[in-house]
């Protein structure tokens, strides 16, 4: 691994100016892009042999990764658990540099107006790359400030920062080789997270449902801390098999979501499982893998995680607002 380690003094030692205006150009970019009309689908219903199921979420450690390793086991398993995949001394500092993101978005709507720091300077642009515009800005952040999310986007410093490390990491180049094309990223699911407690009960969902599934993606969970399983941090819940398409919506509280009864019955040969993370596993999956954060009434710490949502720079959720890698 390249990448060096992010640490405070580098972080705060950045041009906020210049990774603002980055982060704007990233953004801006992709203003008129429209997505191809029929891509070539990584997951192709119509193509694939259907997966087994098996109960299983692969796992393996960081050395053994490259592009084809991953499609593999996405096309089998729906997901991937690359093990220790950032080192302790590259990602130590996210935690705490995590909390002063949060910090900086719950400020006083006055305060945070004249605010521009490393952890909170948004591009100017933010409002009106939304697709229904500052409304949908607005309900965007009430939804994460609620769960204890905030946009990477948001916060140029600290989000310029992880791409560089994603890039010296390798992992640049792994997810292009994936998708078969350049990578972009997502506006609104580039997300740093701290979970609030008492957890939420997060409805089940596959992101394809409101992402669309004329795409190519990969996500990239990066738990920054101890989580799942009995740790007593939320990780989260995943039915650990290939699915190909969207699961019902019947019975659950939102369109995109998947009512309990119906993962219980659907997958009842197959039941979800809540795997263990470590700080700086890599787990990998995409817009078809159905998850919720984990849901338990007896959690007693937070988790800190990265959620990274990947498309290929021609076959991308315009709905999600693409930002330029
Ligand atoms: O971090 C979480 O709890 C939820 C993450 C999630 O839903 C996602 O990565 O799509």
């Amino acid at each position: 691994m390249n990448a060096t380690a992010i640490t405070r003094e580098n972080l705060e030692a950045r041009n906020i100016e210049a990774d603002t205006a980055s982060m704007r150009a990233r953004i801006e970019s992709f203003r008129d892009r429209i997505p191809a009309d029929a891509p070539r689908l990584i997951i192709d219903p119509a193509q694939s042999s259907r997966a087994a199921e098996d109960g299983g979420i692969p796992e393996m450690p960081a050395a053994e990764l490259d592009a084809a390793t991953l499609k593999a086991n996405i096309l089998s398993h729906g997901a991937l658990l690359v093990r220790d995949y950032f080192p302790a001394s590259v990602i130590s500092a996210l935690p705490k540099a995590i909390d002063e993101v949060l910090q900086a978005v719950d400020l006083p709507r006055e305060e945070k107006r004249a605010l521009r720091s490393h952890y909170y300077s948004p591009p100017d642009n933010l409002a009106s790359i939304m697709p229904e515009g500052a409304m949908e800005l607005g309900a965007l952040r009430v939804f994460n400030t609620r769960v204890g999310a905030a946009m990477c986007a948001e916060a140029p410093s600290l989000a310029e920062t992880l791409l560089e490390t994603f890039a010296a990491s390798g992992l640049k180049q792994l997810i292009k080789e994936y998708l078969g094309e350049a990578p972009c990223l997502s506006v609104k699911k580039w997300v740093v997270r701290r979970s609030a407690l008492p957890v939420e009960k997060a409805g089940w969902h596959q992101d394809g449902a409101f992402m669309g599934t004329d795409i190519n993606t990969i996500n990239l969970w990066l738990p920054l801390t101890t989580c799942g399983g009995d740790t007593g941090a939320p990780g989260m819940d995943v039915v650990p098999q290939r699915l190909y398409d969207i699961v019902s919506a019947d019975g659950a509280s939102f369109d995109w979501a998947v009512a309990d009864s119906q993962v219980n019955q659907t997958f009842r040969t197959n039941p979800p499982v809540a795997p263990v993370f470590h700080a700086g596993d890599a787990f990998f999956f995409d817009h078809l893998y159905l998850h919720r954060t984990q849901y338990r009434e007896d959690f007693v710490r937070p988790r800190y995680a990265i959620e990274t949502w990947f498309f290929g720079e021609s076959s991308f959720s315009k709905s999600q607002v693409p930002l330029a890698w």
